[in-house]
């Protein structure tokens, strides 16, 4: 029998070890980081990231590029995520990999927190600073408080160099110039290892005699004295008198070196200034949205209604990131990430221009594998089965008009 346990032993041993060797050398490749797996409807819902922009797409260590771009926060924000009131700029990267030089909303700098309102467009720009050779997927991202991470598409930026030519100065208020990546770095190590081994220096002072049985039969026996003798009491003194002075002596030192800190800064930021959009004169009015379960298309029917005075075309539909284009109408020139855009997309029933005062109602299809592979098509589980987009037209001299929409979308089975 015991051999039998020995040997059951022995192989998941050898089995554990087996399958850590493998998950060490399976490295897969991520080509998307969590967005995929959030509810289609939130991300169609939320925030709608536009006419963003990497301003590279290979840099060198110590060398800055910038995501820029404007987001619209979407009125019918759904009721699970709290609303935009504390709200924060990041960049989806693992980890420091780049570091963020500086982020700004409507010309502010928002290294803080920032109340957004719901409806209205905002332009940022993140300034990045590369870091750590490698391929990364940049995204912006906003994070909401009581909501989540709302993460914009991503886009691959390769890193070039070595990471220990990195360098992060900066130049305080009193004059110097530091550098970020390893300043006061030694001072961390120094405390630590001298309290440490203060710490340990105490232990091994007692541990130098016995330390359980002989001293439990002597406190047990009524002699617990006889186990502390004078010199005992003499280190412990010296042991709580040195750490007193140490503390005393190290704070007023450091405030001489130091004389001028200041707290942490922090608080939310408000009143953050809004993009106005040119004011659309294009109307559109979702008769009735579909998408085929399985597929990897939506079906829209919008009549569109022209109040302005030149011809409009309906060029690109943008939802989730997921950029569906008419190439006759748009033509991308921005580098945006191949994965999220359908070039040819955007299939319009009748996508003659749309005369001024003229109304008319169009079959339009959003179609790409993109559907599919971001899991919009996974609105078949959410518990609110609506979707949001923005709808971009033109005119004849190029220029853009933006309108969301927004409507039920009613899945339809074979
Ligand atoms: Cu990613």
């Amino acid at each position: 029998m015991k051999m039998i346990k020995d040997k059951v032993a022995k192989l998941s041993f050898v089995a554990l070890l087996v399958a850590m060797t493998a998950a060490m050398f399976y490295a897969p490749t991520a080509s998307a980081h969590g967005e995929k797996s959030q509810a289609a409807f939130m991300r169609m819902r939320t925030i709608h990231w536009f006419d963003l922009n990497w301003s590279k797409e290979e840099v060198p260590v110590n060398e800055t590029m910038t995501i820029s771009g404007k987001f619209l926060v979407f009125a019918g924000w759904p009721e699970t995520v709290d609303k935009p009131e504390v709200s924060f700029l990041n960049i989806g990267i693992p980890g420091p990999v780049f570091i963020r030089a500086g982020s700004w909303i409507g010309g502010q700098l928002v290294p803080r927190s920032v109340s957004l309102e719901l409806g209205e467009t905002y332009e940022f720009k993140v300034l990045l600073k590369a870091r750590r050779p490698g391929d990364w997927h940049v995204h912006s991202m906003m994070n909401v408080q009581g909501g989540g991470p709302i993460i914009g598409p991503g886009k691959w930026v390769t890193i070039t160099g070595s990471m220990s030519e990195f360098v992060n100065p900066v130049t305080t208020l009193t004059g110097q110039t530091v550098n970020l990546e390893n300043y006061s770095l030694d001072n961390v190590y120094f405390w630590h290892a001298l309290w440490y081994a203060i710490g340990l220096a105490w232990l091994l002072y007692w541990i130098k005699g016995p330390i359980f049985v002989p001293r439990h039969i002597a406190v047990s026996s009524g002699k617990a004295n006889s186990l502390i003798s004078a010199t005992d009491k003499k280190v412990g003194l010296l042991f709580g008198l040195g750490t007193i002075v140490i503390v005393a002596g190290s704070m007023a030192t450091t405030n001489e070196k130091y004389p001028v800190t200041t707290p942490l800064q922090a608080g939310l930021l408000r009143g953050m200034k809004t993009y106005q959009m040119p004011e659309a004169t294009v109307t559109v009015k979702v008769d009735d949205a579909t998408y085929r379960v399985p597929g990897r298309a939506m079906q829209m029917t919008l009549t569109i209604t022209n109040n302005g005075d030149s011809p409009v075309r309906l060029g690109e539909f943008n939802t989730a990131g997921v950029r569906f284009l008419d190439p006759a109408v748009h033509v991308d020139e921005t580098g945006y990430p191949d994965d999220l855009l359908a070039e040819e997309g955007l299939t319009v029933s009748d996508n003659s221009p749309l005369a001024p005062g003229e109304s008319r109602t169009v079959e339009v299809t959003a179609s790409d594998a993109a559907w599919e592979v971001y899991r919009l098509a996974d609105l078949i589980y959410d518990p609110d089965s609506r979707f949001a987009g923005l709808l971009f037209f033109w005119d004849a001299n190029g220029n853009r008009q933006l309108v969301t929409i927004d409507a039920p979308l009613i899945p339809t089975f074979i």
